[in-house]
């Protein structure tokens, strides 16, 4: 049975929120309660400034994408509109699959007019007709909204030929995932949909040059997508002033694991970690934070006294951290890290899809010798040397950010929080 949005949205209704102002207030099936809620006037606005003036608004808000690699939007949107191939292609990824990641999830299901009122905007800008919306398969409530928006948009001129009589022609066609972690890398959703194996590709050429079918192709995540539509409304100036310098805007955490109130919490960049797991309730009483997993399976590991790290790009980076795509996984003093790290290690190897070396084998590799330390049963010192020398190549030497990053969780887990560290009384040379 899946959750009301509702359910894991504990802010729900709260005033002066931004991307989840609607949720849980608007009926996400209805597009006119979508459009007494304010839905459609970022597109009239849009629509008023044209394409470029869209695009200066977007580089002027200092948007940078929200699926977990922070690329700015702006820069994007201005390489694609500018290449001269066509058609052009927008891709909005709802492959949402990151462990511990469900944001996408609540925009979609509790505001699916949002989503495809900022994929009409971004292709408005960007020179494309045609867009895709590739949905994670697990997901059947957000398709089904995301259907019923789409017919509903499209019966009233907010989607098809001419739309709104300005002369320009955009619709949206759903593809479904079918369970692959690695088709929500960008490059295997455009192989994906184009009915290939869904693998990487190389990068350059980046889609903005060469997406899919080989056209021109602006691809961003939903929550970057989201942020489109507040920028409209208030400018791109304005919006820059929400977060810090190098951080601008709202954010969501999808906050788990062992805090009393999980959920999708949207902050201002800035807002410490501290802040946010105290609007989630914190552990339980008589327990103590003993590390938070930031930015989900390809994150790292924080330590429990490291909570004052800002919820920034930059202060997670300065931390030795990363944000990703929000993921804060809450692991209090009862849980057993070890057999954490064997998990996380059994998902990168399973979702590898195998056309390198490096990563099909190093995750194989990892998750062995992680086995065998948890198990008790290896020698410590030869089996992390193993993880640092597998580690190192699959960072170096993988093709996609799957492999490039399956050692960053368990790296940190080692180095930052010191499991499989030797008990301070053996001072046997296997132990050091
Ligand atoms: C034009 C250039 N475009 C880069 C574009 C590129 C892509 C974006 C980021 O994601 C992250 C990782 C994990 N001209 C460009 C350019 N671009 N240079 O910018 O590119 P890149 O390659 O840095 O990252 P990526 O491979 O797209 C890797 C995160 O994704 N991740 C998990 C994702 C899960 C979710 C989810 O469940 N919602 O997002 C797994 O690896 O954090 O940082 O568009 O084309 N010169
Ligand atoms: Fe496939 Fe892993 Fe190579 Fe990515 S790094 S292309 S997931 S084998």
């Amino acid at each position: 049975v899946e959750p009301a949005p509702s359910a894991a949205v504990p802010q729900a209704g709260v005033p002066g929120l931004v991307l989840l102002r609607r949720i849980g207030v608007v009926d996400p099936e209805s597009l006119d309660d979508y459009r007494a809620h304010g839905g459609y006037a970022a597109l009239r606005q849009a629509l008023r400034l044209g394409p470029a003036g869209v695009i200066r608004e977007v580089v002027e808000s200092g948007l940078v994408g929200r699926g977990g690699a922070a690329f700015p939007t702006g820069r994007k949107w201005e390489a694609t509109a500018r290449q001269p191939a066509s058609p052009h292609y927008l891709v909005c990824n709802a492959d949402e699959s990151e462990p511990g990641t469900f944001k996408d999830r609540v925009l979609m299901e509790g505001d699916p007019f949002s989503v495809i009122e900022a994929m009409t905007i971004a292709a408005y800008a960007t020179g494309a007709e045609k867009g895709y919306l590739y949905i994670r398969g697990e997901y059947p409530r957000a398709l089904s909204r995301l259907e019923n928006a789409i017919a509903r948009a499209r019966g009233r001129n907010l989607l098809g030929r001419d739309i709104l009589g300005s002369g320009f022609d955009f619709d949206v066609e759903i593809r479904r995932g079918a369970g692959a972690y690695i088709c929500g890398e960008e490059t295997a959703v455009f192989n994906s949909i184009e009915g290939r194996r869904g693998e990487p590709r190389s990068k350059p050429p980046f889609p903005v040059e060469r997406g899919l079918f080989g056209r021109p192709t602006t691809i961003n995540n939903v929550e970057t997508l989201v942020n489109v539509l507040p920028i409209m409304l208030m400018g791109g100036p304005a919006y820059a002033r929400i977060g810090t310098g190098g951080s601008t805007g709202p954010k969501l955490f999808c906050v788990s694991g062992t805090v009393s109130r999980p959920g999708v919490y949207e902050l201002p960049f800035g807002a410490t970690l501290r802040d946010l797991l105290e609007l989630s309730g914190g552990v339980a009483e008589g327990r103590e934070i003993r590390a938070v997993l930031l930015g989900g399976a390809a994150g790292a590991f924080v330590r429990g006294d490291e909570l004052d790290i800002p919820l920034t790009f930059e202060g997670a980076r300065a931390a030795g951290a990363t944000l990703g795509s929000g993921v804060v996984l809450v692991l209090d003093d009862t849980v057993d890290l070890a057999s954490i790290l064997v998990r996380i290690a059994a998902f990168f190897r399973d979702e590898s899809c195998g056309q390198c070396a490096p990563c099909r084998v190093g995750t194989v590799r990892q998750e062995e010798a992680l086995r065998r330390l948890a198990g008790g049963s290896a020698s410590r010192r030869t089996e992390l040397r193993v993880l640092r020398d597998v580690g190192a190549a699959m960072r170096d030497a993988s093709i996609c950010g799957l492999g490039q990053t399956a050692w960053n969780a368990v790296e940190s887990a080692i180095d930052r929080l010191g499991v499989f560290a030797a008990p301070t009384t053996d001072t046997t040379e296997e132990a050091r």
